[in-house]
């Protein structure tokens, strides 16, 4: 096994792994790292290797053996999916976190990225929520059981670090939104959805869009780029077992984003409010005074992240993830599929693609993108 004292920045030029490059953020993980000039990572596709599955991920990581890895997969969703499938977000997420998390250490990973969520803090917790406030609460009950499986997997990233040395980083997202996001009008998050329903209305002619709950809960919503060069720049510069907030530090009320997206979508009719959906916590806002401590800053405005995920959504309608239910980052083996997974070579990383990776267009302005900038030149140095 190798030792796990890794130099911060040299990380970076050892390949990594993202698990769910398929997901919004490891999709986002995936172009980031290319921008950065980073070796093309292992990406294994989802059809091939089932993450809940132990041997498969053990037998993965004693093949590969990548230098550094991203948990970017689990099972995720919305205000709705969550409080539908709580035994999957629950199960799925603890299976896939701890399999992974173990094999990681096993096969001597150096450093390790756990990604939890904003929603781990008590439902009322005093706002801005610093890091601090974790298990001094009760939970939201919409999205208890992901926020126990996320705080699970702070605690056996600590554990392991305590006992074994094992050099995990827990950041702790709040809301994403971006391109490659499920666009579903029952199971995605509020963003997409309103992206989708905005577009759906204008386009059939619709006197009126129906908004869920309120509108009165306020939200933190970053652009997944912005996450991304987050964790790129964490990965290369922070060792420690605090958990880190990564958002922009501002918040608004789910009736003002709402009409933010209608601008971006152009649609002209009217907003109905259904008090009879849930609003879930009335404000999740973080405190970001860590992240800003360790020098990253978010650089995409809610209005340029929300335009260009429009566009996306425009360029890619006909491939946007928008079935009602939710969608697995990990996905349950066929039976020949399954027998896949028992041979060794169970990954395929594909460098051209990832080459290509970094001229996809995400749709942000490549001047808001500096913080990257000052990751390639760290990693060229
Ligand atoms: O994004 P969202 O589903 O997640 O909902 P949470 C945020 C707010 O938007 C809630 C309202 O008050 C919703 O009632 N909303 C309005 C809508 N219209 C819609 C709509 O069409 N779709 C959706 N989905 N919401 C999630 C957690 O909570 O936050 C996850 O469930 C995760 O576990 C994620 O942690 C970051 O912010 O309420």
């Amino acid at each position: 096994m190798r030792a796990s004292n890794a130099t911060p920045a040299a990380i970076l030029s050892e390949r990594a792994f993202v698990a769910g490059h398929r997901g919004l953020v490891g999709a986002a993980l995936v172009r980031a790292l290319a921008r950065a000039g980073a070796p093309a990572p292992l990406l294994v596709e989802k059809a091939r290797l089932d993450l809940r599955d132990g041997a498969a991920v053990e037998s993965l990581f004693a093949s590969e053996r990548p230098g550094h890895v991203y948990l970017a997969a689990g099972k995720v969703g919305g205000i709705r999916a969550n409080d539908a499938y709580p035994a999957e977000f629950i199960r799925d997420n603890l299976a896939i976190q701890t399999n992974v998390i173990h094999s990681a250490w096993r096969h001597g990973v150096r450093k390790f990225m756990f990604l939890g969520s904003s929603c781990i803090y008590p439902r009322l917790a005093e706002q801005p929520m610093h890091e601090s406030c974790l298990l001094t609460g009760p939970l939201e009950p919409t999205n208890e059981w992901y926020a126990i499986a996320k705080i699970a997997g702070i605690k056996m990233c600590h554990a392991y670090r305590r006992q074994y040395g094992f050099n995990a980083i827990c950041l702790m997202p709040t809301n994403l939104y971006g391109p490659g996001d499920n666009f579903s009008l029952e199971d995605s998050h509020v963003l997409p959805a309103l992206i989708r329903r905005f577009h759906d209305a204008k386009c059939a002619g619709a006197s009126e869009v129906v908004v869920w709950g309120t509108g009165r809960p306020r939200r933190e919503f970053l652009h997944v780029d912005d996450l991304a060069d987050a964790a790129l720049h964490l990965m290369a510069r922070y060792e420690g077992e605090d958990i880190v907030n990564v958002g922009t530090g501002t918040d608004l009320s789910i009736a003002e984003l709402a009409a933010l997206v209608q601008r971006a979508v152009g649609y002209g009719g009217a907003l109905r409010f259904d008090a009879s959906k849930p609003d879930g916590t009335p404000r999740k806002l973080l405190d970001v005074s860590r992240l800003h401590a360790l020098g990253w800053r978010h650089r995409i405005a809610p209005e340029d992240g929300i335009r260009a995920t429009y566009q996306w959504f425009l360029e890619h309608r006909s491939e946007v993830r928008s079935g009602a239910t939710v969608r697995s980052a990990v996905a349950v083996p066929e039976p020949a599929a399954a027998a896949a997974t028992a041979q060794p070579a169970v990954f395929a990383p594909d460098s051209e693609r990832f080459a290509g990776a970094a001229a996809a267009a995400s749709g942000v302005p490549t001047s808001r993108r500096e913080n990257l900038g000052t990751t390639a030149a760290m990693l060229r140095a």
